[in-house]
């Protein structure tokens, strides 16, 4: 039987479920076969087992007799619903169903993606990605703050014989292969951006015909470039002239596609970021033609119905004071891990009355939680998920009865019920509703159809003003880089263990050091990392204490989390 791997990732790898095991789809034509390391674990990582009260175990039934008795005794406006990505099924909203009409606070923003889509939607409206087919026809492909060999794996095929440039603080697996690295200075990705555009003019590459059909205007952004010195942006960037020409002149009558990441806008500046990128993109002619074009994190669900978009009120996630809650309802999600600014994370639940924690595995946030309610695994209830990285879409039917957790439908239709509340659809007709709201289908695969022809922006506006107010080219100390690791998805599996340091710093492989932010400090092992610029120091998403060393500052715009506006030191 057939179905599609659950995690956060921009794959959506079609997998056969058959003798209890997963099995890479062969008959896919993007993830052809091939299941990562992380489904892998999957199947042998030990999910919870059993409801639990104050750590001590429970019926479900009994659990769920609490949760309804909490949400009655506090206030619904001192409640918190927050959810995370620990599965991308689209079903893992149902539960907002119960809590908006309940009357919960709801998050806004991410921990991900959101900084760089609000730049995105501000310069063209829409954050479309690049169908595989039209990366496929590209003949340059730019990686730019991707990691593409851990995160994404399957593009490797598509784009293995373009000419690749990468643009990347660290010598990644990817950056290896590439023609052309750029090892830029982190959180510099604006300020290359811009160079491009200015040399570009300079190198008479504008395409003034597709700024013209974007009703966009040059002059102004020309002028806006031009507030910046080019030795200043040079000088932030960190890259060789000579390497810097090489790439802007391979873009020349060639046809581009982008490929950015979430690396380059863990900035407060991110959204500015890719609103520059685009620019760049836009004025060099590389949008709404064949082959060429910016491809981010798109907005998963654009142009189908979404049947669980609430409009409710929402605080931010990446700052989210939980000491102003008195129930912390937390799905799908590891705060205590993957929040950045762990400290303020911990004392703002500590002070919070009641956390429940309905997820898959024991982590950080289930060990303080007051009620632990054990969700099912992906194989045991219908859903159906999206993809930020393709135009694929999965099925997800239910494969396997139910042993032990409850689904997030199930629970939803309990507490709509005792709380008299409208109950909900079936998941097959809202999932079937969905779907056929936007989809081609072709043999067994279905595919979003808004990526059927190369999808068009009415205008565009390149940006013209930007205000970093950013005071950590200043600060003393080392750029955090915190990327994802191959053998964990975030907090979930194979956790990192190591600080990764650069040569010159005269520390061993293995021996202990400690490194510290203003936010607080991480003990690890070292490892000496040869792939790392000299004012870098990696430490892996979801390695455990990460996040003592991170901001919860929000970005300027888009209410995204800044993991790596900070700079350490080591000792
Ligand atoms: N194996 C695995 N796969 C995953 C995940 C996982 O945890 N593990 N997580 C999933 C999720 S939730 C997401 S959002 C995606 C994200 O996947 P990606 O978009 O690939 O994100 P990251 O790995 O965080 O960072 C990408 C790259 O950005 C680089 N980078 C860091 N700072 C900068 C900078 O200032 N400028 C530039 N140009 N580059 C920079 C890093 O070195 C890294 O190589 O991956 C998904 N896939
Ligand atoms: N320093 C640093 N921190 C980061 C990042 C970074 O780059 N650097 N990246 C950030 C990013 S991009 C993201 S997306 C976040 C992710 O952070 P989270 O959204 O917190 O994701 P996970 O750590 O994967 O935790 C997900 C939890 O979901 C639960 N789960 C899995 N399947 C199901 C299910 O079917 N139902 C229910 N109810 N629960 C389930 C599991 O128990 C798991 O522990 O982390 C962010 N944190
Ligand atoms: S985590 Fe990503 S690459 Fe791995 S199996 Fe799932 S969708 Fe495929
Ligand atoms: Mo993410």
């Amino acid at each position: 039987m057939r179905t599609t791997c659950p995690l956060d990732c921009y794959d959506a790898c079609s997998v056969i479920y058959k003798d209890n095991k997963l099995i890479g789809d062969t008959t896919h034509p993007f993830t052809n076969g091939y299941l990562c390391p992380n489904l892998h674990s999957y199947h042998v990582e030990k999910t919870l087992q059993n409801a639990s009260y104050r750590g001590k175990k429970i019926e479900l039934n009994y659990a769920i007799k609490i949760l309804i008795k909490k949400l009655k005794q506090y206030q619904n406006s001192k409640n918190l619903y927050f959810k995370g990505g620990g599965n991308f099924g689209m079903m893992q909203n149902i539960t907002g169903e119960f809590f908006s009409k309940y009357g919960a606070y709801f998050t806004k923003g991410s921990l991900c993606d959101s900084a760089g889509e609000a730049g995105i939607i501000r310069g063209r409206g829409k954050n479309y990605i690049l169908s595989t087919n039209q990366i496929a026809k590209s003949d340059v492909v730019v990686v730019w703050g991707r990691n593409i060999d851990t995160t994404n794996s399957h593009m490797w095929n598509i784009i293995k014989d373009k000419t690749l440039i990468v643009i990347d603080p660290i010598k990644t697996t990817i950056a290896k292969k590439a023609h052309i690295h750029l090892q830029i200075t982190p959180r510099s990705d604006f300020e290359l951006a811009l160079l491009f555009s200015r040399f570009a003019y300079l190198e008479e590459m504008i395409d003034y015909e597709c700024i013209k059909k974007h009703n966009a205007d040059f002059d102004e952004y020309l002028d806006f470039l031009q507030s910046y010195t080019i030795n200043g942006m040079l000088k932030k960037t960190d890259i060789s002239v000579d390497k810097f020409m090489k790439a802007l002149t391979a873009f020349k009558d060639k046809k581009v596609s982008f490929l950015v990441g979430v690396g380059v806008q863990k900035y407060t500046n991110g959204s500015d970021v890719l609103r520059a990128i685009d620019s760049f993109a836009l004025s060099i002619g590389k949008f709404g033609v064949e082959g060429c074009g910016v491809s981010y994190l798109g907005s998963s669900m654009l142009g189908f119905d979404n049947p669980f978009d609430y409009h409710l009120k929402k605080v931010a996630k990446p700052n989210i004071k939980f000491e102003e809650f008195d129930l912390v309802f937390i799905q799908g999600a590891n705060p205590l891990s993957q929040m950045p600014n762990s400290n303020k994370v911990r004392q703002g639940l500590e002070k919070s009355k009641f956390i429940i924690y309905f997820g898959l595995y024991k982590n950080e946030t289930s060990k303080i939680a007051d009620l632990v309610i054990p969700a099912c695994s992906f194989l045991e209830k219908e859903d159906v998920r999206f993809s930020y990285g393709s135009e694929y879409i999965g099925i997800m039917p239910k494969l396997k009865e139910l042993t032990h957790g409850i689904s997030e439908y199930k629970l939803t239709k309990k507490l709509l019920k005792k709380f008299k509340f409208e109950a909900i659809k079936k998941p097959s007709k809202i999932i079937k509703q969905v779907i056929e709201s936007n989809s081609n289908f072709k043999n067994h695969l279905i595919m979003s159809k808004s990526y059927n022809t190369i999808p068009q922006i009415e205008s565009f506006e390149f940006i013209e003003d930007s205000e970093d107010t950013s005071k950590i080219y200043q600060e003393e100390g080392f750029y955090l880089v915190t990327p994802k690791y191959r053998y964990s998805l975030n907090s979930q599996f194979k956790t990192a263990t190591h600080i990764y340091i650069p040569k010159n710093l005269n520390i061993e492989n293995e021996e202990i050091v400690e490194v510290s932010s203003k936010y607080g400090t991480f003990k690890a092992k070292a490892k000496v990392c040869d792939s790392l610029r000299d004012d870098c120091i990696m430490i892996y998403s979801g390695t455990k204490g990460v996040n003592n060393l991170t901001p919860s500052t929000l970005s300027d715009e888009g209410f995204g989390a800044c993991y790596q506006e900070v700079k350490v030191t080591i000792t």
